[in-house]
């Protein structure tokens, strides 16, 4: 096991993985930039250094100074958490030019998957279903209406560079392909200095539903079960439930068997996520695989009664996966929340500013996952995550009771949150009946907004 660790990353999940550390044994060194000064990252690290001023360019994704913090302070293994480097491939690569173990896959993993139609291409080869639609980048306009013709409208263009719905037009009628086209490539060239797009068939208001996937260095890949992440707003998940509502038993195998199968096909080593889209006849569809731990993590944690933090790090430095050949049960349910600096009724517009009292929820089955404390200041120029709470219960119904009053009784006071628009959702008809698309909080802001 590693002596030292350096954590790149800041927040709620800089103190996640300082608490991984603590139970391995791991003295851990924190990064951060002068505006996280004040964080409790800073403050539980066994050791710190500031990397540079606020904007995340020259902080948090300054290679050369995470590189040296590691180099003076003699970290053996550099963990990158979410967001940031962590799908990196360039810095997984400078880490290990620079004989420091990188926590998560190697360059080439990350770049496979990284290039979204590099990724479809070795899904279809694998046999793991991909989305009807061209057999790889489309740069001519010509072709693309000849293809999307054939896939049939509505189409989706990807860029193949993008992810996360960045970069991504939807083409209703073959009137429409040209302008969405120029469009999409326009806007890929710009975000990402690569041009490429592809296309695939529009899966009309599908359900997200990704697995959580583990390989060692050994050979073993198995998945931890799924995670239902439906409820979204503009590509940024906002609920995140285990199990998924709208799985058969039956589906689930299917599905869990496909994600290993992608995992394994690309010999894939550390915490991984394959995501799908599920149509509403029960059809799935790989879309991308994101080769890192995820926000959402925890939902699978409070599952499988497993730490996959620990995980990662036992993984990195070369010990098998910790759990016996049998994967992990799933049992009883978990619902994230993620609680925002945002006005959910004023269209999510960011709140940065001084925390003046927090008092966090508790009881059997509330996990919460954050850096906030009172007096604590939050700064406006990184992503507005302020807490993830996490609710479990036997069943989904207990789950969403103890949710309902963990949001009640959680106080932050200051700012704005998001609590309370969580709260009207584990309010709501048809979150409460579950199994809801990827439009539902479209449709939700719309009816509210209307009443
Ligand atoms: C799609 C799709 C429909 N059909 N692809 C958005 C994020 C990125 N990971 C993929 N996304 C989508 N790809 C096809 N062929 C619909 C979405 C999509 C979506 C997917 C998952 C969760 C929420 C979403 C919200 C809007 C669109």
């Amino acid at each position: 096991m590693f002596n030292k660790l350096l954590i790149a990353n800041r927040g709620e999940i800089a103190l996640r993985i300082i608490r991984a550390c603590h139970e391995l044994g791991v003295k851990t060194v924190a990064v951060y930039s002068e505006a996280d000064r004040e964080s409790l990252h800073v403050r539980f690290s066994d050791e710190d250094v500031c990397i540079g001023p606020a904007p995340a360019k020259d902080s948090y994704l300054n290679i050369p100074q995470i590189i040296s913090a590691a180099e003076v302070t003699g970290a053996e293994a550099i963990h990158p958490g979410y967001g940031f480097l962590a799908e990196n491939a360039e810095f997984s690569e400078i880490c290990q030019r620079s004989d420091i173990v990188f926590v998560g896959p190697n360059p080439d993993q990350i770049r496979s998957m990284g290039d979204k139609v590099t990724a479809r291409w070795t899904m279809m080869d694998l046999g793991v279903p991909t989305v009807p639609g061209s057999d790889g980048v489309i740069s001519d306009l010509d072709e693309g209406e000849k293809v999307a013709a054939e896939i049939g409208f509505p189409v989706m263009i990807k860029a193949s560079s993008g992810g996360g719905g960045k970069g991504m037009r939807i083409a209703p009628d073959a009137a429409s392909f040209a302008d969405m086209f120029q469009a999409a490539q326009t806007e890929a060239g710009a975000a990402f200095g690569d041009p490429d797009v592809y296309l695939e068939k529009c899966i009309v208001e599908p359900k997200h539903v990704e697995f959580q996937v583990f390989g060692d260095q050994y050979g073993r890949v198995v998945h931890l079960g799924e995670r239902d992440c439906s409820i979204q707003r503009r590509h940024q998940k906002l609920i995140e439930e285990a199990p998924s509502p709208v799985l058969t038993p039956e589906l689930r195998e299917k599905m869990g068997e496909a994600a290993v199968k992608a995992a394994k096909g690309i010999d894939y080593v550390g915490a991984g996520t394959v995501e799908f889209l599920v149509d509403s006849d029960g059809s799935f569809y790989f879309i991308e695989m994101n080769t890192r731990i995820q926000v959402e993590h925890p939902v699978t944690e409070v599952t499988t009664g497993l730490d996959l933090v620990k995980e990662q790090i036992h993984v990195a430095a070369g010990e098998p996966l910790s759990f016996p050949s049998e994967i992990p049960q799933v049992r009883g349910h978990a619902i994230e929340f993620r609680v925002n600096a945002e006005d959910a009724f004023l269209n999510f517009a960011p709140c940065p500013g001084l925390i003046t009292i927090f008092h966090p929820p508790g009881g059997p089955g509330v996990r919460l996952d954050t850096h906030l404390y009172s007096g604590y200041q939050v700064p406006p120029q990184y992503d507005s995550l302020l807490a993830k709470l996490i609710v479990s219960g036997r069943d989904r119904h207990e789950t969403i009771v103890r949710a309902r009053h963990a949001l009640e009784s959680f106080v932050i006071e200051g700012i704005k949150t998001t609590i309370p628009f969580l709260h009207e959702i584990t309010q709501n008809d048809k979150f409460v009946a579950g199994g809801v698309d990827t439009g539902f909080v479209d449709r939700f802001l719309t009816e509210r907004a209307a009443d």
